[in-house]
């Protein structure tokens, strides 16, 4: 017997998605405007999670330019069957609809490389893939209803699709529209195969405080489906606002070698009932079958905090292996949790013996493009971060500091600018596009630039020096407060607001630890 607290996952690991293959379980969840896209997180235990790659990892694959914040990579799916690894997922882009679509790709080893994107002629999100035992292969997601009864109400089709010619064939059919009357989008569908009978579990209520899990079964993949009596057969939304876990729901069941069975899903811890600025995270929740039909979190009801699984703890997996997200201390470039806005890390700065060299970008945070940014993603509700940046480089005009950023129009910074008098201090809280700037004077060094971030629950303060400057209200940044799906993520910027860049910013150091080492963190 092994315990393990949840979230399995913390900070934005939205829409999980699980599979088995041997003895290895592997995980992908939603990564939105942020790259490398989609990691891939393998575990012998479903407890230690290791990043062994990223879906969307070159140049190319997809174009993120010009996409808005939490556009881009929603709900991708992983499967194995015919030998190979599966990822189907939808790139959105908010503003434009004719941009992007359901895509799939393959791998025959899940830390890549993945192939190129195969575009599918399906609209809507959240896809999904099933295998039958006789060899077909069936997409399935989810749309807004073509003939709705009320507003958003979505329909999940299903649709036989074709290896060999690398598109969707035979006729399409619409299998589900949410268990309940009213239920807004039904989503995040899978199906699976269990004792000859074909299972849907699917979101409806949304993915904020309503969110909840509907199953279905039929014994033709193509249904017709007859949803549990019990539906929605998982949800926290009748705990009300004093639950500190709320919104679980966009479930995706795995079954274990001995049989016994789990789901991974997401939530969010909200201290309040109604903000998260770590965003949705990934839980674990135990799962048995009673009459035919799953039940989530038997005898409880609700995700526990503390999930016990039923085998031995995992030997080590080779290598330098640690779980990634509870490493504390420095955040070296070749660690997979540094990402960057439309492009990868690699495109916009260079790993130099142990550091970053950021060129200057003219690109600023307020655009949908791939501005001089490069961060992780905040795990931790109490948190350290500190950064070092060797700002000699800068030219006149430009700058570079600390982030704490949601969107385009919600974040905040900490940074220096290079002014004909030298380095000037300042700060910027960025709400709702409205930006509130106040300069500090000059910063302690002219070479290289202290900034730490100190997070406790939704007080966050940005100091240079162990000076507090600037500080920022959680319930003001996350999504729940600005709309969107993100977490927070903290990182470094550098721009020339606007004008020809001609420097660089080099980040000597950046340094991620939860605040309370040690202690649980929630
Ligand atoms: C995801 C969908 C959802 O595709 O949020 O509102 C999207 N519902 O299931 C992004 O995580």
């Amino acid at each position: 017997m092994i315990e393990v607290d949840n979230p399995i996952l913390p900070g934005c690991h939205p829409d999980p998605s699980v599979c088995r293959v041997g003895e290895w379980y592997y995980l992908v969840s939603s990564t939105f405007e942020y790259l490398p896209g989609l990691p891939v997180l393998r575990s012998r235990d479903l407890v230690r999670w290791e990043t062994i790659g990223h879906v969307v990892d070159r140049p190319g694959m997809l174009e993120f330019d010009g996409i808005g914040s939490s556009g881009g990579l929603y709900a991708p799916t992983i499967r194995h069957g015919l030998g190979l690894y599966w990822v189907v997922c939808a790139l959105v882009d908010r503003d434009d609809a004719s941009r992007g679509g359901n895509f799939l790709v393959t791998a025959t080893d899940p830390a890549g490389p993945w192939s190129d994107p195969v575009m599918l002629d399906a609209g809507g999100i959240d896809p999904s893939i099933a295998f039958d035992d006789d060899g077909r292969v069936w997409l399935h997601g989810t749309r807004l209803a073509a003939e709705p009864e009320w507003p958003d109400q979505t329909e999940v089709w299903v649709r036989e699709y074709s290896p060999a010619r690398q598109a969707l064939v035979g006729e399409e059919h619409v299998i589900w529209r949410g268990a309940v009357r009213g239920a807004v989008w039904a989503e995040g569908p899978h199906l699976y195969r269990i004792d000859g009978r074909w299972f849907l579990i699917a979101a409806e209520g949304g993915t904020e405080f309503h969110h909840a899990v509907s199953v279905a079964r039929a014994d033709r993949i193509t249904g017709p489906y007859v949803g549990n009596r019990a539906n929605p057969v998982f949800t926290h939304r009748h705990l009300g606002r004093t639950s500190e876990v709320i919104g679980a729901g966009h479930a995706d069941l795995v079954q274990a070698p001995d049989g016994s069975w789990q789901a991974v899903m997401l939530a969010m811890r909200a201290a309040d009932g109604r903000h998260y600025p770590l965003g949705r995270e990934t839980f674990l929740c135990p799962l048995s079958w009673e009459d035919g039909w799953p039940v989530f979190a038997p005898g409880e009801g609700r995700l526990p905090r503390t999930v016990r699984i039923p085998w031995p703890a995992s030997a080590a997996p080779p290598g330098s292996w640690q779980p990634d997200d509870r490493v504390a201390g420095v955040i070296a470039p070749a660690d997979p949790r540094w990402t960057a806005l439309r492009a990868l890390p690699a495109e916009v700065a260079v790993a130099e013996g142990g550091a970053w060299r950021l060129p200057v970008r003219a690109t600023s945070l307020r655009e949908a493009s791939a501005p001089a940014f490069l961060g992780v993603r905040q795990q931790h509700q109490d948190v350290e971060v500190r950064c070092v940046l060797d700002v000699r480089g800068l030219a006149e005009g430009e700058s570079a500091g600390l982030v704490l950023r949601q969107s385009e129009r919600d974040h905040v910074t900490l940074f220096v600018s290079r002014t004909a008098e030298g380095l000037l201090l300042s700060s910027e809280r960025r709400r709702a596009g409205d930006a509130l700037r106040q300069d500090h004077g000059a910063p302690a060094d002219a070479d290289e630039v202290e900034f730490a971030l100190s997070g406790r629950g939704y007080d966050y303060v940005l100091r240079h020096e162990g000076v507090a400057l600037v500080t920022a209200d959680g319930r003001e940044l996350d999504a729940s407060a600005t709309g969107g799906f993100l977490g927070l993520w903290i990182g470094v910027h550098a721009t020339s607001g606007g004008a020809d860049p001609r420097g660089e910013a080099r980040v000597t150091r950046f340094e991620y630890a939860p605040a309370r080492p040690g202690r649980r963190d929630r």
